[in-house]
């Protein structure tokens, strides 16, 4: 016993302490499985965290994707669904939610975020045209190019540096672009393909000043500008936060006035938008909606329904209105880079500034000893696993797949672990457990092994690719 007096969080660095503005109504259980079943639980998911059941897993980092909980208003709202299989009253409620909040006229419900991008890649890329974008992601990357298309990254450089502190790791770099256009030619680029918080980049920020210029850039060869609106009201809390001229304004005026400079968006509604499964796109030009909208009806159900209930569609629309409160999105970020504050005051290699929805390991700078072709990030989720029950996700070669061309692995700059937190689920002791869980690999480091792919299947195999640790 030491006879310093415990501190809070806040007190800690000097400021008062904050607290989620929420209350748990409703509880689920979680266990924590012996050392004995995790082991045998990640040999049996071939050292794949996709692959584990939920119940093996203590704290399920995996993803912020559908994993949110709902408020007490969006389960009140799964009461009023409205199931007519056309013209239901829940999809006029999400059509103003959208357009009252994002701005787009024209929308079209999907099941989830990819049946958006498959809708929005047909409908607007010709076969052999190019896609810049800021940092592919795999789903809207395969999209593209089973389209025909080709994904351009233009990105800035800082974004592939995990050390960077740049405030907007986001951002496109104009010369990037420019060189793009100048190279095939404006009428070779079906679109920019702008996501805001970057996912694969750490979850890093876009300027306003970025989309205004991008915009700009774009206005004046005619190509339109789309944006990946999954992460977009994190996106404007980073704004808010670090732009000149947004620390006053609210949330809400920040995404309308950021999505103002693009033409359209698609959305996976399961992580900003606070429900457990869809999506949906939304544009301003009539014309791609036409198209959009006359294959929703192949691909997914009816243009009133797109794949989701109509009680989902009400949770949507609910979830969208509780997504840009500032006191909302200020916590789910907080929470995040409580975690991320706290690993990288013990020295845990991770990439800088803490995103929006999740803390990266840097599993290179973890594993200096792994080669990429022993998949260091796979290693190490598979690791976190079996020390603590924590389930993390690779963000590294894996993920990056084979180059469609060539067939080899694609080697990206960024080897990362993702710990994501899913939104008004864990609290700070859980936070807490998860980094000693992260220190206690760390301190194994230096006696871990890498793995070799056994199994790997041909579309976006991360999902469902099986290892075998290397002796
Ligand atoms: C995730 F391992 N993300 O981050 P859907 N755009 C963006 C996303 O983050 C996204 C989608 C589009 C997931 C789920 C997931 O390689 C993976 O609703 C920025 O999932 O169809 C999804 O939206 C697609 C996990 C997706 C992955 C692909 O955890």
């Amino acid at each position: 016993m030491t006879d310093k007096k415990p501190q809070t969080m806040g007190q800690q660095y000097g400021r008062r302490s904050w607290a989620e503005p929420w209350k748990i109504k409703m509880v689920e259980p979680i266990i924590l499985k012996t050392l004995e079943e995790r082991q045998q639980a990640i040999e049996e998911a071939g050292y794949n965290t996709f692959l584990l059941r939920s119940e093996d897993v203590y704290i399920d980092l995996l993803t912020d994707s559908g994993t949110s909980a709902m408020s007490d208003r969006q389960w009140a709202g799964m009461m009023l669904g409205d199931e007519a299989y056309a013209g239901s009253r829940n999809f006029y409620h999400l059509e103003e939610a959208i357009r009252e909040y994002y701005g787009y006229q024209h929308i079209v419900p999907t099941h989830q975020g990819r049946g958006a991008e498959h809708l929005i890649s047909q409908a607007v890329i010709k076969p052999g045209q190019f896609i810049p974008g800021n940092m592919y992601f795999t789903t809207t990357r395969l999209h593209q190019e089973l389209a025909g298309g080709t994904f351009v990254d233009v990105i800035i450089d800082e974004a592939h540096d995990p050390a960077s502190t740049h405030p907007f790791k986001g951002n496109i770099d104009l010369d990037k672009l420019q060189e793009l256009i100048d190279r095939v030619g404006a009428e070779q680029i079906a679109y920019v393909s702008l996501a805001g918080t970057v996912n694969m980049a750490g979850g890093q920020p876009v300027s306003m000043a970025n989309v205004k210029a991008v915009r700009a850039l774009c206005e004046s060869y005619n190509i339109r500008v789309y944006l990946d609106a999954t992460r977009m009201a994190e996106n404007a809390f980073f704004i808010q936060e670090r732009e000149e001229g947004y620390a006053s304004t609210p949330i809400a005026a920040i995404l309308k006035e950021f999505c103002s400079y693009t033409d359209g968006a698609w959305m996976s509604g399961k992580k900003d938008n606070l429900v457990n499964i869809g999506g949906w796109l939304a544009v301003n030009d009539e014309a791609v909606f036409d198209k959009a909208r006359n294959m929703v009806v192949i691909y997914e159900g009816l243009h009133t329904y797109g794949g989701m209930a109509g009680r989902d569609m009400e949770a949507l629309a609910i979830g969208i209105h509780e997504m840009v409160q500032d006191d909302h999105i200020a916590s789910r970020v907080n929470q995040v880079r409580y975690l991320g504050d706290l690993l990288e005051s013990w020295g845990i290699p991770l990439v800088k500034p803490i995103g929006g929805h999740a803390v990266f390991l840097d599993a290179r700078a973890f594993y200096p000893h792994i080669p990429q072709n022993q998949f260091p990030a796979q290693t190490l989720a598979a690791q976190l696993y079996i020390d603590s029950g924590v389930r993390a996700m690779e963000r590294g070669v894996v993920s990056a797949g084979r180059d469609p061309e060539t067939g080899d692995h694609r080697y990206p700059k960024l080897e990362l672990v993702r710990l994501t937190i899913p939104r008004r689920v864990y609290t700070q002791a859980h936070m807490d457990v998860t980094a000693e869980a992260v220190m206690a690999v760390f301190e194994k480091r230096e006696e871990t092994r890498g793995l070799k792919m056994v199994y790997e299947p041909e579309y976006l195999r991360f999902f469902q690719a099986r290892f075998e640790p290397l002796k």
